[in-house]
């Protein structure tokens, strides 16, 4: 008996730590997965080790924020934000597309959105275990599926926490237009209604936007129409001057969120199809393609002008096609 202990304890020690943390260490889908009706995450107070995932957006500031993002769950609870929680630049050396794993982070839900928080009392640890990993395209959701909150006497409340399972994606609306400005808690956000159906609108901010200009982005005016705009959800819980919040926002990181035409896109609506290929075909070899109309704009690479439609465009009607809805 003496012996088998101490056998399991040699064991133990030559391969257990690795084994052992490896083994106990949560995907950020267990953290983020929950049942729970407001959203909070099963693992909420916990100090735990996670697996980790993708940088998709590093956020500039003191307290660092980085958006991670889980390949084996494209669809759902797949991403997760990590804070410098002191900002002590603890994140200095992480770049978008490393892919980092954490040791004692405290997992918390902060303002409705989950954290792994990286603080110094829980002797936190990182490491980035492989670099240049590529970067998810924005999984296209419906504007339902981030519905806005709805106005009550003393709040803005979303009806349900079905967006939660998109919280620290990296996410897509198609076909919106700007409604409203000047909504939210601090003001900031905006309203991006369906230009399909009118009873769909969903809430997006700009205050994590690195080309923001004032509390917009430039693009952010009312009725500017928008073919796609992405971000990373983030859901936001607060009390000011006696009126609640909790909703859902769509966190725009940079100008190459927004879509404003579709690439390729000669019929003006959002996608690229067989029509637009078309109206492509029906331009094929032409030549003398100048301002404005660059032959009903098939000149595709009228940036290197060279008037002419021919296999360089349709290279580049190739790399857009079936993009947009
Ligand atoms: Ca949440
Ligand atoms: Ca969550
Ligand atoms: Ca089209
Ligand atoms: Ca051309």
């Amino acid at each position: 008996m003496k012996g088998t202990k101490l056998m399991i304890m040699i064991i133990v020690t030559i391969l257990g730590p690795v084994g052992l943390v490896q083994a106990s260490a949560l995907s950020i889908y267990e953290i983020q997965y929950t049942t729970d009706a407001n959203g909070t995450s099963g693992q909420h107070g916990n100090v735990v080790d996670c697996r980790g995932g993708i940088v998709v957006y590093k956020s500039s500031g003191s307290r660092t924020k980085l958006t991670l993002y889980d390949p084996n769950h494209p669809d759902a609870w797949g991403g997760i934000m990590a804070k410098d929680r002191y900002g002590v630049g603890a994140f200095a050396e992480v770049n978008v597309g490393d892919w980092v794993s954490f040791t004692n982070v405290e997992v918390e839900d902060f303002g409705g959105t989950t954290f792994l928080q990286y603080k110094s009392e829980n002797d936190p640890n990182f490491t980035i275990v492989s670099t240049n990993n590529p970067l998810p395209k924005p999984l296209a959701v419906t504007v339902d599926e981030i519905a806005a909150p709805v106005e009550g006497f003393d709040a803005w409340l979303v009806a349900d926490h079905h967006a939660e399972k998109y919280e620290g994606m990296l996410i897509k609306v198609i076909d919106v237009y700007v409604k409203d400005t000047g909504y939210g808690k601090a003001y900031d956000n905006y309203i991006l209604e369906s230009n399909v159906d009118p009873n769909l609108a969903c809430w997006a901010s700009d205050y994590m936007n690195d080309d923001r200009d004032g509390i917009y982005h430039p693009y952010i005016e009312i009725g500017q129409n928008f073919c796609g705009v992405a971000g990373v959800l983030e859901q936001y819980t607060a009390e000011k001057y006696g009126i609640y919040y909790d909703y859902y926002q769509l966190l725009t990181t940079g100008t190459e969120n927004f879509t404003i035409h579709q690439t390729a896109d000669f019929d003006d609506d959002c996608d690229v199809d067989f029509v637009d290929f078309s109206t492509f075909a029906g331009h094929w070899r032409q030549d003398g393609c100048n301002e404005p109309d660059w032959c009903g704009r098939a000149d595709l690479t009228k940036d290197q002008p060279n008037g002419i439609v021919d296999t360089f465009d349709l290279l580049k009607f190739a790399q857009h096609w079936l993009e947009g809805k």
